[in-house]
């Protein structure tokens, strides 16, 4: 009797320590605030950082570097420290910005996406970091910016470029590329969004352009954009702003574009 019950409970103990195995994360391996928002902090600052959340649920945050010897590298951070869990083949050109981004479109990010300074675009899949696809060599020559939103019909989101002075819409699906504008821009950073209110998209370049997104033709023009731009709705009216600042010192504007005005807070 007494050696049964002794059994019962060394299988019960075994049978925890299996459960505890299985479990990937442990309350120890996540980050602290601190850790937590020093690394998005600087991935939110720099064009060649991104962060991302595991995407199975684990403990911890990753990084992506786009580094300058033409790689681009992820971590994985926990309250343990740093470990470098993949590294890309060799690139063409240096990367110049990388993004994490959803591109199928179910609001989870799926994809990272890097563009180097010999006009290549790659992206990778978030699941097992496989190359997904890559532009061909000589289709541009230089990129200047690039982010992703949903452009069309389909539920997959584009990847919006502006190269070569021209827009492309790239399929995050298929790939293909579905649209390139005829007019030219200038711009070193892109933004997407209805900032108007009229249901559809706009295209906002820091050069002070706010360009349809359907036809490609300049809604609005001013000269007074900083370097930096974000689309936000700040005052809660439901529709989106545009804020613009420099990237080291300065004021910020922002402009209220259905109005077409910049807007002074009272
Ligand atoms: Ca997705
Ligand atoms: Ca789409
Ligand atoms: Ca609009
Ligand atoms: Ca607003």
């Amino acid at each position: 009797m007494r050696v049964n019950r002794l059994t019962s409970l060394m299988f019960s103990m075994m049978a925890l320590v299996l459960f505890l195995g299985a479990c990937p994360a442990t309350a120890q391996d996540e980050l602290s605030y601190d850790q937590y928002r020093a690394l998005s902090w600087a991935a939110s600052r720099l064009d060649h950082l991104a962060a991302f959340e595991p995407i199975h649920g684990e403990a911890g945050m990753f990084t992506a570097l786009g580094e300058r010897f033409g790689t681009v590298l992820v971590f994985k951070h926990t309250s343990r420290g740093a470990q470098r869990v993949w590294k890309s083949n060799q690139l063409s050109g240096i990367p110049n910005e990388v993004l994490v981004a959803d591109l199928s479109g179910d609001s989870l990010d799926d994809a990272l996406i890097c563009r180097t300074n010999t006009g290549k675009v790659y992206v990778w899949s978030l699941e097992d970091y496989t190359l997904l696809w890559e532009s061909l060599p000589s289709e541009y020559r230089n990129i200047f910016c690039f982010t992703t939103m949903n452009m069309d019909e389909d539920r997959a989101n584009e990847i919006v470029l502006l190269a070569d002075n021209k827009i492309h819409y790239i399929d995050g699906g298929t790939f293909n590329k579905e649209w390139t504008s005829i007019n030219e821009f200038q711009g070193t950073m892109i933004r997407c969004g209805d900032v108007d209110g009229d249901g559809q998209m706009e295209i906002v370049l820091n050069s002070g352009i706010v360009i349809d997104s359907v036809s490609g033709s300049i809604e609005w023009e001013e000269e007074a954009f900083f370097s930096t731009i974000e689309l936000l709705d700040i005052d809660g009216d439901g529709m989106l702003e545009v804020l613009t600042e420099n990237g080291i010192s300065g004021p910020i504007k922002v402009y209220d574009m259905d109005y077409g005005n910049e807007v002074r807070f009272q």
